[in-house]
């Protein structure tokens, strides 16, 4: 019998003011706690509902806890616990959809935020145009007041606001996505001008859209969490989440009505997030997805194990200092090489258990604008970038599906069938590359069609093959 009691609200709840969507840790760790934050210092009701667009986990983990859950601070030298109440509810949408949209429709709400991961914006990653052929956004236009994507219940949502003569909410992404807020957009007007082109122009006209950049390690939450959280504050608590000291929000600031006063949990609203973006996407996320893919091929469980591999944490210095920096603009206030400096720091943080596996996760909405802009740039401009192209072929390599050591690797991808295939298709590396290097939603044409490129990824497909992942990783650095 478990006789650890669970843990409940304290406090009474704020007033709602934002519906989110997509309830996972990161949303947790990053915008539950920034806002918890904005509200202690300037109050408002900024209450979260937070909506979960596929399974009833983190509803049935929160929900007996009226949303409270605790917030797991990794300091390299101990855990500190804070318990966090700004989420007032969780919905579920295939449950009661119509729940959701009312929640989004209210007059209160005035910004929905979303962490719904790179596939949930229904898109080809390599170009940035929605799928209209998606089976979620196929079932949206035929049901667009029972939807099942983020663009379906932002468009009926709208569409409700606009005839109810409501002023419109800011729509406010959250993803690893570059110039995040112009992709939403994009996204949510081509499906709004199938529904009817009138709605399509009064979005563009009225809503706003703006970028962010979302900085904070966040791994899954895992039993052995729930347990030593158990252990040391005497309650049960499956919706905590363990996350590294570290965070960064910036964010355009171009909101349609009032918000969070999230600049006074630290958060920097500017201008123009764009450079931002391109530093964290390509230095934090396109190393990050490097060490996932290599170091989960070359054993390692996570990445702070796979950086105590010095050979593994020269090739991140160098991915850093050779590959990527000369491609990255520094942002206002920001100084590349304490980043990237920092960034080694947090990696090694022995308090996070990221896993290889974790980030190795939906490589093919990950990797055009972690991996492949920058090695794209690199070419035209003539610099070496033998690494990054090292990073694509262990991408391959994982995706085939079997490891250096022949047992079976479980791959997460909305295309892990294609890739299998893809991969199946031929017997050596020159063919599986080919094969790979063939799928337009992940490669542009352009890149595909680079001869140096596709002889550097088969060379290094080979290698692979040859020598495996921690022999080639030390080759580089
Ligand atoms: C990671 C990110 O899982 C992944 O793909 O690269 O979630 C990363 O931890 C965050 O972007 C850090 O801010």
């Amino acid at each position: 019998m478990n006789t650890v009691p669970r843990l409940t609200r304290q406090t009474s709840a704020p007033k709602p003011g934002i519906v989110h969507l997509g309830p996972g840790a990161f949303f947790r760790a990053f915008n539950a706690i920034y806002t918890a934050d904005a509200m202690a210092v300037d109050g408002g009701d900024w209450g979260i509902i937070a909506v979960s667009l596929r399974c009833p986990t983190a509803r049935d983990q929160l929900g007996p806890q009226g949303g409270v859950f605790t917030a797991i601070n990794m300091a390299p030298d101990g855990a500190q616990y804070r318990q966090i109440d700004s989420i007032v509810d969780v919905l579920v949408a295939p449950e009661k959809p119509g729940a959701v949209i009312d929640a989004m429709v209210a007059a209160t709400t005035h910004i929905v935020s979303l962490t719904i991961t790179e596939k949930g914006y229904c898109h080809a990653p390599s170009t940035g145009a929605l799928q209209l052929d998606h089976p979620d956004i196929q079932h949206d236009l035929v049901n667009p007041s029972a939807p099942k994507s983020a663009p379906g219940f932002l468009v009926e949502a709208l569409a409700r606001r606009r005839a109810a003569g409501h002023a419109p909410f800011t729509v406010l992404s959250c993803d690893n996505l570059p110039d995040n807020g112009h992709l939403a957009r994009k996204i949510v007007i081509a499906l709004a001008k199938e529904r009817d082109p009138e709605l399509a122009d009064w979005i563009a006209q009225n809503v706003p859209f703006p970028a962010t950049m979302v900085d904070r390690i966040t791994p899954a939450t895992t039993d052995a969490d729930i347990s030593a959280l158990a252990e040391a504050q005497g309650y049960q608590d499956p919706a905590c989440v363990a996350h590294e000291p570290f965070r960064q929000w910036v964010i355009e600031d171009t909101f349609a009505g009032p918000r969070p006063a999230w600049q006074a949990a630290g958060a920097q609203f500017v201008g123009d997030v764009a450079a931002h973006e391109a530093m964290k996407l390509r230095c934090l996320n396109g190393t990050h997805s490097a060490l996932a893919y290599l170091g989960y091929l070359g054993g390692h469980e996570t990445i702070s194990d796979t950086v105590a591999d010095p050979d593994y944490a020269r090739f991140v210095q160098h991915l850093w200092a050779e590959e990527i920096l000369p491609a990255v603009v520094q942002p206002e206030g920001e100084d590349l090489a304490a980043y990237t400096a920092a960034l080694l720091e947090r990696y090694r943080n022995p308090s996070i258990r990221h896993r290889t596996w974790q980030i190795a996760m939906d490589g093919s909405q990950k990797l055009p604008q972690r991996l492949l802009g920058t090695i794209s740039e690199n070419l035209a401009a003539g610099r070496d970038c033998s690494g990054l192209m090292l990073v694509v072929a262990g991408w391959m390599r994982y995706v085939g599906g079997v490891d250096e050591v022949g047992a079976a690797i479980d791959v997460r991808d909305p295309l892990a069938d294609r890739l299998r295939t893809a991969s199946d298709s031929a017997p050596d590396a020159a063919g599986k590359v080919a094969a790979l290097l063939a799928m337009r939603d992940v490669f542009d044409q352009e890149l595909a069609e680079t001869p140096s490129f596709q002889a550097g990824v088969s060379a290094a497909y080979t290698s692979l093959m040859d020598h495996g992942a921690k022999v080639c990783v030390a080759a580089i650095a």
